[in-house]
């Protein structure tokens, strides 16, 4: 083949490379909430330094090699009026080549070590800091996430409170199929395995909230499987937990009191809301659930519109979820809607 033919495919398949690596590196490309290139927390930052690092080390090598490639092809392409006879062949250099295998090994030894020491660090909380670790067990459900916080006493839904600057020890578990805890600002994935306990921990350096997402395909709302982190500093951590160690508020109004004798009608087979009657294991537990951003396992507002539209059609909200009311034989007027969002708003 022509050497310059070559040239120019790698200068153009370079130039495509550099492109794309422009455009990773702008400003603003890699910091929304979904990007594990911005690490709020020092698991996700282990991982992303090793990344880097990786990344860096063979793109050394990349440019080494094809630097060596690219000089080779143009140093000894056929010129013009040279014979084109087959050069001598030789066996090459015994030399060059034990250079170049000891090379690779130590560039081996080189990224290996700072992933393995990586790998230790993200596997479990360091020994001396595992005393004020927080335990979360993060079970995934077709398509929603259950956070039980077995020390505390606690077990919520789809938005997981934690204390700034403590690691959180997560148990991970599947009630079904394969899902994936991910939140990519504070941590690498991890499967949620049918009839396996998974572990992982991170760490939230900063208050606020963090976004996640189930990243294992577990059926037809798999899109519609996200939940959030909420970090807090230590005294707001505490006022969470307190109120939401509590029994479920107690219905106030005339509509209140409806709405909850309609959620006994058949809502209660399928939903927590402790302190009552309702002991449902099926979905979500609804003890605190107007103190949730959302609804539907992240995807929706939490409010008054949306709430109603979930009751009355769960399945055009959130094609093929698990709430199904023909299953319980409830069928709602628009008044009974009402009442029980007046309810559900009422369990602050
Ligand atoms: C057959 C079981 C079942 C019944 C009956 C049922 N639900 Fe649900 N519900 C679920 C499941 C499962 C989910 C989680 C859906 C998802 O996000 O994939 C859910 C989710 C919810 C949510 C959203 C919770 C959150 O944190 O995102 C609310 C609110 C809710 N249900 C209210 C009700 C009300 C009110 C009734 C009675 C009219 C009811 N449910 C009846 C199973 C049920
Ligand atoms: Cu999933």
């Amino acid at each position: 083949m022509n050497a310059m033919r070559i040239i120019q495919a790698v200068l153009v398949g370079g130039f495509l490379f550099g492109l794309y690596v422009v455009a990773m590196l702008w400003p603003g490309a890699l910091d929304g909430p979904m990007s594990f290139m911005v690490a709020d927390g020092p698991v996700a930052a282990a991982q992303k330094n090793v990344f880097w690092y990786t990344v860096w080390v063979s793109l050394f090598l990349m440019v080494t090699v094809g630097s060596v490639f690219i000089y080779a092809i143009y140093r000894f392409r056929a010129k013009p009026g040279a014979d084109f006879a087959v050069p001598e062949q030789s066996h090459g250099s015994a030399k060059v080549e034990i250079a170049l295998i000891v090379a690779s090994c130590l560039l081996l030894v080189v990224i290996a070590i700072p992933n393995a020491r990586a790998l230790f660090y993200v596997d479990s909380v360091p020994q001396e800091r595992r005393e004020e670790a927080i335990k979360v067990v993060a079970i995934g459900h077709q398509w929603w996430w259950e956070f039980q916080y077995p020390d505390l006493g606690v077990t919520t839904a789809n938005e997981l409170y934690i204390p700034v600057g403590k690691p959180i020890e997560v148990e991970i578990r599947s009630a079904d199929v394969l899902h994936s805890f991910w939140v990519p600002r504070l941590a690498g994935k991890m499967d949620a395995v049918p009839g396996q306990i998974n572990r992982m921990w991170f760490q939230a350096d900063k208050a606020g909230t963090y976004q996640g997402h189930c990243t294992e395909y577990c059926g037809d709302s798999h899109a519609n499987m996200r939940f959030l982190v909420e970090a807090r500093d230590d005294a707001e951590f505490e006022q969470w937990l307190r109120n939401e160690k509590k029994d479920a508020a107690a219905p106030a109004s005339v509509q209140e009191v409806n709405g909850q004798r309609i959620f006994m009608q058949g809502c209660n087979a399928c939903h927590m809301v402790k302190g009552t009657g309702a002991m449902g294991m099926v979905g979500p537990d609804l003890s605190h659930f107007a103190g949730r951003k959302t609804l539907g396992a992240g995807i929706f507002e939490n409010n008054d519109e949306n709430l109603a539209k979930w009751i009355k059609y769960p399945q055009q909200m959130k094609p093929g979820n698990l709430m199904n009311l023909q299953q319980v034989n409830m069928v709602l007027s628009d008044r009974d809607v009402d009442a029980l969002v007046a309810y559900l708003n009422s369990l602050k």
